[in-house]
């Protein structure tokens, strides 16, 4: 089986502060491995695509507006169980309720500037690095074989 993988991108507000450093050393001190990491501004579109399970929420419009509003460090991570440890290391949505010790808990104060996104399961883990990456920005994890050594 392939190993697991899991998006997560710092937002605009988790740029802007000078969070990245902070951030990434988190995922990367527990021990999950980062397989891709680049930095965009998202377009409003690509914004809405991202988030399109939440375009019936009142929130939608100036959701997609922030995250398109500057810079986003995009990132795949790999490890056994990253997909749900990630979203205990990121704590729970609303910062206000998220535990002392998760990075919104630690680093965020209102839901509306929560720093921090991760994929929520193995399916949207899976949409959001097909729209966020090509698989030529992914790097490789398995052993190169013979043939790839030689070529
Ligand atoms: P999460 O980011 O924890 O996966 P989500 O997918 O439910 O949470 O929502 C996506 C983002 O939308 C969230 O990180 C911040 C924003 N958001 C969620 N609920 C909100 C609310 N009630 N008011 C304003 N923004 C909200
Ligand atoms: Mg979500």
């Amino acid at each position: 089986a392939e190993m697991e993988r899991t998006f997560i991108a710092i937002k605009p507000d988790g740029v802007q502060r000078g969070l990245i450093a902070e951030i990434i050393s988190r995922f990367e001190r527990k021990g999950f491995k980062l397989v891709a990491i680049k930095i965009v501004v998202p377009s409003k579109e690509f914004a809405q695509k991202h988030y399109h399970d939440l375009k019936e929420r009142p929130f939608f419009d100036g959701l997609c507006d922030f995250l398109s509003s500057g810079p986003v460090i995009a990132m795949v991570w790999e490890g056994e169980g990253v997909i749900k440890y990630g979203r205990k290391l990121i704590g729970a949505t609303d910062p206000q309720k998220s535990e002392p010790g998760t990075i919104r808990g630690d680093l965020a104060v209102v839901v509306g500037r929560n720093i921090i996104h991760g994929s929520d399961g193995p399916e949207t883990a899976k949409d959001e690095i097909n729209l966020w990456f090509k698989p030529d920005e992914l790097m490789a994890t398995k052993p190169l074989s013979r043939e790839e050594i030689a070529n």
